[in-house]
C-alpha cells in the first residue's frame, strides 16, 4: 500500500499555513510587548553610563525584532508535534517536498532583507551618535560634543594602569572618575594586544602596542565598575582585572591630589606623557 503523503492528511480541509501564520501572529502580539517591557531593562550592560544605557536600548530592539522569530519556531514546533504525527503503527513517512512556491519564496526575501538592512542601518546610527563605548582608532569619527576629561588606558602583562594627562600626568593603578562627565579614553598597550573592557560601563576598546585607541564614555551616578582584559594576553590574562569607580566631583579632586602628591617624587623616572609608548626592552626575571 502506498503511503499517503502527511500534508495531504488532514480531511476537514483545513490550511496548516493559514493555522500555523494565524497562531503565530497572535503569539508574537502577545510575547514581544512582554519580552521588551519585561525582559529589556534586565538586559547589559545596565545603566551606569551614557553609552551603557544605548546599549541596553540596542539589546532590547534586537531582542524584540528575535521574538517573533523564535515564537514561529516553538509555534511550528508545537504544532508540528500536535497535527503532524506518524499514525499509530504505521510508516514513517515524509511529507511532499514544497517546490516554486513563488509567494514563501518572496516572502522569505522580503523579510529577511528588510530584517538585515534595517539593523545595519540601526546599528550605524547607534555607533554615529558617540561610538557606543567602542575604540575608534585613533582618528575616531564619532565624537560627542562638548567638554571631556582625557585619560590614558595603559595595558600590559598583566595589568592597566591610567594616567590622568589633564592633571599633570600622573599614573595611577586604580581608574577613577567623576561622575555626569564625558571621559575620552586613550586606550593602548606596552607589550601586547590587550583589550580595555569596563562592563559596566559599556566599553570595550583593544589595547595595541604603538596605537593610540580612542573611546568615548559619559559617566552617570557614583559608582563601582568592573574592568577586564578582553584579548588573551598571555600566562596571567585570567588575573588581569581590578575595579573602577565613579565618584562625586570633589571626591574625584581630593583624590587626584592624593595621587598627584604619591606620584610626585617618582615623577622623574617615568616617561613623560605621549600618545603611545615604545618601552625600552626590560630584562624580566633576573
Ligand atoms: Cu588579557
Amino acid at each position: 500500500m502506498a503511503a499517503e503523503p502527511m500534508a495531504a492528511r488532514p480531511s476537514d480541509g483545513v490550511s496548516h499555513g493559514r493555522r500555523v501564520i494565524t497562531a503565530w501572529l497572535v503569539v508574537s502580539a502577545i510575547a514581544t510587548p512582554l519580552v521588551v517591557v519585561l525582559v529589556g531593562p534586565l538586559l547589559p550592560p545596565g545603566n551606569a553610563s551614557t553609552q551603557a544605557s544605548q546599549q541596553v536600548i540596542d539589546n532590547t530592539v534586537i531582542t524584540g525584532i528575535v521574538t517573533p522569530v523564535v515564537c514561529l519556531i516553538f509555534v511550528f514546533f508545537v504544532y508540528a508535534l500536535l497535527n503532524f504525527r506518524a499514525p499509530k503503527g504505521g510508516a514513517l513517512v515524509d511529507g511532499p517536498p514544497l517546490r516554486n512556491h513563488a509567494g514563501i519564496q518572496i516572502a522569505w526575501m522580503v523579510i529577511t532583507s528588510v530584517t538585515v538592512l534595517f539593523l545595519a542601518g540601526f546599528g550605524t546610527y547607534e555607533l554615529l551618535q558617540n561610538g557606543a563605548g567602542g575604540g575608534q582608532g585613533p582618528s575616531p569619527v564619532a565624537v560627542p560634543g562638548g567638554k571631556k576629561i582625557a585619560v590614558q588606558v595603559i595595558a600590559q602583562q598583566w595589568e592597566f594602569t591610567y594616567r590622568y594627562p589633564g592633571f599633570g600626568g600622573f599614573e595611577s593603578h586604580e581608574l577613577v572618575l567623576p561622575e555626569d562627565t564625558y571621559v575620552v579614553l586613550h586606550v593602548t598597550s606596552l607589550d601586547v594586544v590587550h583589550s580595555f573592557w569596563a562592563y559596566e560601563l559599556g566599553v570595550k576598546a583593544d589595547a595595541n602596542p604603538r596605537v593610540d585607541n580612542v573611546a568615548f564614555v559619559r559617566t552617570k551616578a557614583p559608582g563601582m565598575f568592573q574592568v577586564r582584559c578582553a584579548e588573551l594576553c598571555g600566562l596571567w590574562h585570567g588575573y588581569m582585572y581590578n575595579n573602577g569607580h565613579v565618584v562625586s566631583a570633589d571626591q574625584f579632586h581630593a583624590w587626584v591630589k592624593s595621587q598627584q602628591a604619591l606620584y610626585k617624587p617618582i615623577a622623574k623616572y617615568l616617561p613623560g606623557f605621549r600618545r603611545e609608548y615604545l618601552p625600552a626592552p626590560v630584562r624580566r626575571g633576573g
